[in-house]
């Protein structure tokens, strides 16, 4: 299963800092019934079985909705489950030798934060990327900003579909219209909501509105 462009449309890394009480599984459920249009399962912690387990979870969830799911870092535990596909940083394993391991018909997402970036990993087998952060974020650490220039010229540089990452949120993702990006991702604008269906609704409402996608209708 490759990707599809519509499918970038709301991008979701999933996230267990601001579960409390919540079940991570119950979560995805709620936000892919709300819209969601593409699913990360991104976990740092967990032993290899937990993942395991948490992810044959969230995969009856997405393929039962028919959206697609892809592991972090983790080809590993992407195979061992046959998710979709997996989704690998710079400072992960090469696009290529990911490319090698997981076959033609997975998913392959990359992080790039550069056109020379963007360029490789789409010639290296790359079915998407992920472009940031574009705005500042404190889910990921080590996650240095981008500025617009560069998310636009990458957008014009490759074929494959484009997501912008890194402290999207309500407030400012309108910001990122006329940047040429296929979708957005965003971790805390959901997860960290107390309401993560209605924060769903709302971002993707005005994600249609960032993309200004024509196959909306
Ligand atoms: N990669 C670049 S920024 C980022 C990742 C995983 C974190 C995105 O999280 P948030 O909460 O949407 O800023
Ligand atoms: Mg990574």
């Amino acid at each position: 299963m490759k990707v599809d462009k519509k499918s970038m449309l709301l991008y979701v890394a999933t996230d267990r800092s601001w579960l409390g009480e919540n079940r991570l599984e119950n979560q995805v459920e709620e936000i892919v019934k709300s819209g969601v249009s593409f699913i990360q399962l991104r976990e740092k912690e967990l032993s290899f079985n937990e993942f395991l387990n948490v992810g044959k979870k969230i995969k009856k969830i997405t393929s039962e909705n028919h959206i697609p799911f892809v592991i972090n870092d983790n080809i590993e535990v992407a195979l061992a489950l046959d998710a979709d596909g997996v989704h690998v940083g710079q400072s992960d394993m090469n696009a290529k030798d990911v490319r090698a391991l997981i076959g033609e018909d997975k998913i392959l997402g990359v992080s790039a934060k550069t056109v020379e970036q963007a360029l490789l990993a789409e010639k290296h087998g790359a079915d998407y990327l992920g472009v940031g952060a574009v705005f500042s974020t404190s889910t990921k650490n080590d996650a240095g900003k981008i500025s617009f220039e560069t998310l636009k010229a990458i957008c014009n540089a490759v074929n494959i579909p484009v997501v912008a990452i890194g402290g999207i949120s309500e407030t400012n993702i309108m910001e990122l219209k006329g940047t040429g990006v296929d979708g957005v991702a965003v971790i805390s604008a959901i997860f960290a909501k107390p309401d993560v269906s209605s924060a769903t609704k709302e971002l993707l409402e005005l994600a249609k509105e960032v993309v200004g996608v024509k196959w909306l209708g």
